[in-house]
């Protein structure tokens, strides 16, 4: 309940930051986007962890306001960064299930877009495969408009939730992104590279790009390259950094 109190006044406060994850082409190491990661930053408790606070974010329902507050900041950070990053450059923003059934987050998708004047190209939304898994009208339609809209969807932590691949043909998305767990231990266990493969090559038949979360050496980044991954993300390339340290980067990462 106190730190349910805290995040309220996190809210009202200037408590709250995005920051920033490269994702790279494997192929050429272009910088293709980058995963804006919510942090809470508290006065006396310092930074607390986004697996701490984003659970009691959508138990309490502040996950609305935040999510606003993250789109919002997000886009206006993005315009931004027109003309310093690559026109294609993408921004990913996780979404969680209670903001995916409101019934205003589409109009507030389309809103912010405007707002920021942002091409919708350069918005991309991380569902996770829970939500994908009610194929009810509300699923189909929220999906269609974002379609309808020129958003990516991506299906974040792939591989981890219900297992069910029914809603892969159902609904026209447009990457999968790889648990960081099958990327733990590709080079080392048989396994977990037979299931990385797997998810590419089924990634691949319906269309669909791969993403490879949690990528932490060189000889991941191989092995995936290996096994015709798209795009990759993780601390090999950098942590999520505050929005300064973005346009120090380089575009380019090996
Ligand atoms: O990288 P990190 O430890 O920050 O993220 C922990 C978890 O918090 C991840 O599952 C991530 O998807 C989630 N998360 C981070 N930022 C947001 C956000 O803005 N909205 C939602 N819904 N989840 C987020
Ligand atoms: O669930 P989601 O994929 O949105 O969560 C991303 C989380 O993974 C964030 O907390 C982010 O900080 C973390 N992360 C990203 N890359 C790496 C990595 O290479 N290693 C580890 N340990 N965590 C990572
Ligand atoms: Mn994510
Ligand atoms: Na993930």
């Amino acid at each position: 309940l106190m730190l349910e109190q805290a995040l309220r006044g996190a809210m009202a406060g200037d408590e709250f930051a995005l920051h920033y994850q490269p994702q790279v082409d494997i192929a050429n190491g272009q910088v293709v986007g980058f995963e804006a990661l919510l942090r809470w930053n508290h006065d006396d408790m310092g930074q607390v962890a986004p697996s701490t606070f984003v659970p009691l974010l959508e138990e309490t329902g502040l996950i609305i306001p935040a999510g606003q507050w993250v789109f919002s900041t997000g886009c206006r950070q993005r315009h931004d960064w027109d003309g310093m990053l690559p026109e294609q450059c993408s921004l990913s923003v996780n979404l969680s299930p209670r903001q995916f059934i409101d019934k205003n987050l589409v109009p507030q998708i389309r809103q912010v877009l405007e707002a920021n004047a942002l091409p919708p190209y350069q918005l991309e939304i991380e569902l996770t495969e829970s939500m994908l898994m009610a194929d009810t009208e509300h699923t189909r339609s929220v999906l269609r408009a974002l379609k309808d809209l020129g958003l990516k969807v991506s299906v974040d932590d792939f591989g981890t939730g219900y297992s069910s691949l029914a809603y892969l043909k159902q609904f026209a998305l447009d990457a999968l992104k790889i648990d960081k767990q099958f990327i733990d231990s590709l080079t080392c266990s048989q396994k977990d590279a037979a299931i990385a493969r797997s998810i590419i090559q089924l990634a691949h038949n319906l269309d669909l790009q791969v993403v490879a979360e949690g990528v932490e050496t060189a000889s991941q980044v191989e092995t995936l390259r290996h096994l015709g991954c798209d795009v990759v993300q993780g601390f090999y390339f950098g942590k999520p950094v505050p929005a300064s340290e973005v346009i120090r980067l380089p575009h380019e990462m090996a």
